[in-house]
């Protein structure tokens, strides 16, 4: 036995990482994960192909054209329904470990109900799904990337608690038709930005909804609720046998204090509590439920508006329980970090203005050429990874999407540079800091419809021509540095993409 001195600086270093194989400045572990990630509306088009219903987007930008940047929507996008097959040929060249991707609910159940099938949509999946396996690529398959089925919308939707027992009833379609070759399943992506839906005021994410401060914290609860319901089914009916992992994939920027005064550091973790803290607490924390301090302030909110009840819904002490703990990893979006600063902004109620803070941007930093938010700050990636680690008991985190916008040029040295110095931030976080990380994914395997930016704002490390009916696909330079990188498992240096 050793001694327990000895035992505790091996602790240490395990716990610092340095005895991971592999764990070294420039080289990610043997067994590390890379992929490449993309969503069904924003690629795979034959929006009503084949008996598909339709989805909230689809409604949306038919109704709104003018809600898109270039008029272009998902229609049609990249047309992956039908060009799947060069999709999995790309990944392949590519050499990812997994293909992040989203199975389209309406799809496969055109009004959200089990009862109603659509089998082309079920074969859509399952040849998706056979091709990346023959190519010895892992299916990590997202719920639901935002395309709920409109006919639940007009129940509505994220708002109308019975959609806990119609997404569970979709997971539980999930599991029995794809659950027997996907081991990898996020049940929702970004609550944080589709929750959106239902509260801003120009309308701009689907469904439109604009009941800030009320509608977004009822679909919180409600999809809080589907996701644990979701992970308790699999837990108890399908894990034995199908030997998956199952967990949500979380996204917010990293909120920096604007100066060190106390005022500043207060309201920088307010911004990580309201954009992380409220989907992060209630499953990852060990005590569960909404972070305190959002119960407080937005119950004194209500209170002082003469509200006879919280505009937050309270969770019982059972369901606090219920949905505590329901990962098996946490999944992790991040693009891009904010500056904060304590005060009132926003619709009168809104989340916005519950929070008390106010956000702005270094302008040293560099600045996506397309993009109104996205600044590159490869530090923010560490900070945020690092404080989830410390906060939320350690979890196992898979970078789910990370990726850059520009207008298309295929010698993306901006997008190179971006993977490089935050994968660079990434190895810091397991390294330095200790954190679990085992996987990066980037975004995105494809330029895509980006949603009301449409093809204005390309995330692709492959080019889509939208102006030819083929959609055909070019890789970018910073594919090449990529698969460089995915091959070798260490950070090269070159920014050139070298082929
Ligand atoms: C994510 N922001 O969305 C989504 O998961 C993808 O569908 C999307 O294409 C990708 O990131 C790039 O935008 C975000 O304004 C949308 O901070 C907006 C923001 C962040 C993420």
């Amino acid at each position: 036995m050793p001694s327990s001195r000895l035992r505790l600086l091996l602790l240490v270093a395990v716990v610092r990482g340095a005895m991971r194989p592999g764990a070294v400045n420039n080289r990610f572990p043997d067994d590390f994960l890379f992929g490449a990630a993309s969503a069904s509306y924003q690629v795979e088009g034959g929006w009503d192909a084949d008996g598909k219903g339709e989805g909230i987007w689809d409604r949306m930008f038919h109704e709104h054209p003018e809600f898109s940047r270039d008029g272009q929507n998902g229609d049609v996008a990249d047309d992956s329904y039908h060009l799947y097959k060069e999709d999995v040929k790309l990944l392949k060249e590519l050499g990812v470990n997994h293909y992040r991707f989203s199975i389209s609910w309406p799809r496969i159940m055109p009004t959200g109900e089990a009862n109603n099938i659509n089998q082309p949509g079920i074969d859509y999946y399952n040849n998706l799904i056979n091709e990346l396996l023959d190519n010895g690529i892992q299916p990590m398959v997202t719920m639901y990337h935002w395309d709920l089925p409109q006919w639940l919308q007009d129940l509505g939707g994220w708002t109308n608690p019975i959609i806990v027992d119609y997404f569970e009833d979709y997971a539980r379609v999930l599991y029995e038709t794809y659950g027997d070759r996907v081991k990898w399943w996020s049940t929702f992506n970004e609550p944080k930005s589709f929750i959106m839906g239902y509260s801003r005021d120009d309308g701009l994410i689907a469904p439109s909804i604009k009941k800030p401060g009320v509608g977004d914290y009822l679909a919180t609860h409600h999809l809080l609720i589907a996701h644990a319901r979701a992970y308790h089914l699999y837990d108890e009916q399908y894990r034995a046998k199908q030997q998956g992992k199952v967990s949500i994939a979380l996204n917010t920027d990293w909120h920096e204090p604007l100066t060190n005064s106390t005022e500043d550091i207060a309201a920088a973790d307010r911004a990580m509590q309201f954009d992380f803290g409220l989907f992060a607490h209630p499953i990852f924390s060990t005590e569960g439920d909404y972070p305190p301090l959002l119960r407080e302030r937005i119950d004194n909110n209500s209170k002082a508006e003469g509200r006879t009840r919280s505009r937050l819904p309270v969770f019982s002490k059972e369901m606090v329980e219920y949905i505590r703990g329901t990962y098996d990893f946490l999944g992790l979006n991040y693009y891009s970090t904010t500056l904060v600063t304590s005060g009132l902004t926003g619709d009168n109620p809104s989340r916005e203005r519950d929070s008390g803070i106010i956000e702005s941007v270094d302008p040293s930093w560099p600045t996506s050429p397309s993009s109104t938010w996205l600044k590159v700050v490869p530090w923010g990636l560490r900070k945020l990874i690092t404080w989830i680690h410390q906060n939320y008991n350690a979890p196992t985190i898979v970078i789910t999407e990370n990726g850059y916008s520009d207008h298309g040029t295929l010698e993306d040295t901006e997008r190179i540079s971006y993977y490089k110095s935050h994968m660079t931030e990434v190895l810091k976080a397991m390294n330095e800091d200790g954190a679990h990380v085992i996987g990066y994914t980037a975004w995105s395997i494809l330029d895509n419809l980006e949603w009301n930016s449409g093809y204005t704002e390309r995330f692709g490390v492959c080019y889509v021509n939208i102006s030819d009916p083929a959609r055909p696909r070019t890789p970018k330079a910073s594919f090449y540095y990529l698969k460089n990188v995915f091959q070798t498992h260490e950070i090269q240096d070159t920014t050139d993409g070298s082929r």
